[in-house]
């Protein structure tokens, strides 16, 4: 059996050389151990000499110790490294500009459904959606429309199912008036509402067409309704939509859904009049912005209303149109091509 000395120099010999630290721990298992060496001289103690014991249990302690030490020198060295190792492997550069996450913007034809929405809104009418599947009943015949009407020919409209029952052909909706068709159906007089939406017509698209659009119409409907309450509800629309110096004019125009109808204008907010070049109004001072009219008795008898006793006004705009003159834009299919360059420029 080796001496504590001769372990002593031999282990200092081997931890010297030790680079990881599973050879630390092999080690310490060789001479540490249940089994190892310096455990094994521990218990030879018992059967030496009572004047030997001491010395030679001093011999054995230092050894052990020594060992300890040098084991844990080595092994807290290795932890050192491993976590500067790690710390270098971790470092992130603070000074790194940050990741581009580009900000998206509300697009320029929802600004103008929610301005137009607000004005509304603030004079007491509800916003109603409707399915843009729709029944070529509510579409068209509910409407007025006659048998024979241009607007519901197959090469003006994009039919998705055909039927002799009008309640069960279906079709884009050409407008969003059948929104309020259903509204009729649905609810008793006072009737208050607007209805912002997706339209669609088989247009080829140019400057100022496209197949799809948006549009807002809107009804009222109770007893004692006139046309002058049809005139001063859009003529406060215009000023809050374009300025508190807008005036309004309205035109005889026909729709077969309203009698008497009209469209009207507004007085152009860019020259208003004084430029014969305006790119807004072309010199005329006036911008044509809507369409209008009193309800016509067929349509409210469709909702199943008393005629005598209710009369109605409605109205429809374009809301591509009233952006593009609010915002400048020369060409509808801007709206349509997702650019973030164009469409940022709105708020
Ligand atoms: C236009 C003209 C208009 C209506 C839409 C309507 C709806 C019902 C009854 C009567 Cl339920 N009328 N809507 C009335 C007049 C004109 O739109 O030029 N739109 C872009």
């Amino acid at each position: 059996m080796k001496t504590p000395e001769e372990i002593l120099v031999e282990a200092q010999d081997l931890i010297g050389q030790v680079t990881d630290e599973a050879s630390a721990e092999a080690l310490r298992i060789r001479y540490l151990g249940k089994k190892g060496e310096i455990t094994a001289l521990m218990k030879t103690m018992g059967s030496l000499a009572p004047e030997e014991r001491k010395a030679f249990g001093m011999q054995v302690n230092k050894a052990k110790s020594s060992i300890e030490a040098w084991l844990e020198d080595k092994t807290s060295r290795f932890a050192a490294e491993a976590r500067s190792l790690r710390l270098r492997a971790e470092r992130i550069d603070v000074t790194e500009p940050g990741l581009d996450i580009p900000a998206g913007a509300q697009h320029p034809i929802t600004i103008a459904i929610n301005e137009i929405s607000r004005i509304f809104m603030n004079m007491g009418y509800s916003v109603v959606e409707g399915p843009e599947v729709e029944t070529v009943f509510n579409n068209f015949d509910a409407l007025n429309a006659a048998p024979n009407h241009p607007s519901r020919d197959m090469t003006d409209t994009f039919y998705i199912s055909l039927d002799d029952d009008p309640k069960r052909s279906t079709l884009l909706r050409t407008q969003t008036s059948p929104v309020q068709i259903r509204t009729l159906l649905a609810q008793n007089p006072p009737v208050k509402v607007i209805s912002p939406g997706r339209c669609f017509r088989a247009d080829t698209p140019d400057a100022t067409h496209s197949p799809m659009f948006h549009q807002v119409e809107g009804l009222l409907v109770d007893e004692g309704v006139t046309m002058a309450d049809l005139k001063g509800t859009l003529d406060l629309f215009a000023r809050r939509m374009f300025g508190s110096d807008a005036r309004t004019k309205f035109r005889p125009h026909f729709f077969p859904f309203t009698e008497p109808s009209a469209e009207m204008d507004v007085s152009c907010f860019l020259c208003g009049g004084d430029d014969p070049t305006c790119r807004v109004c072309h010199g005329s001072g006036w911008i044509e912005i809507l369409g209008c009219g009193m309800v016509h008795p067929n349509v409210l008898a469709i909702g199943g209303l008393d005629t005598d006793r209710y009369t109605g006004f409605a109205f429809g705009m374009g809301v591509e149109r009233i952006a593009m003159l609010k915002y400048g834009i020369e060409d509808i299919r801007l709206f349509y091509e997702n650019d973030m360059r164009f469409i940022g420029q709105f708020y």
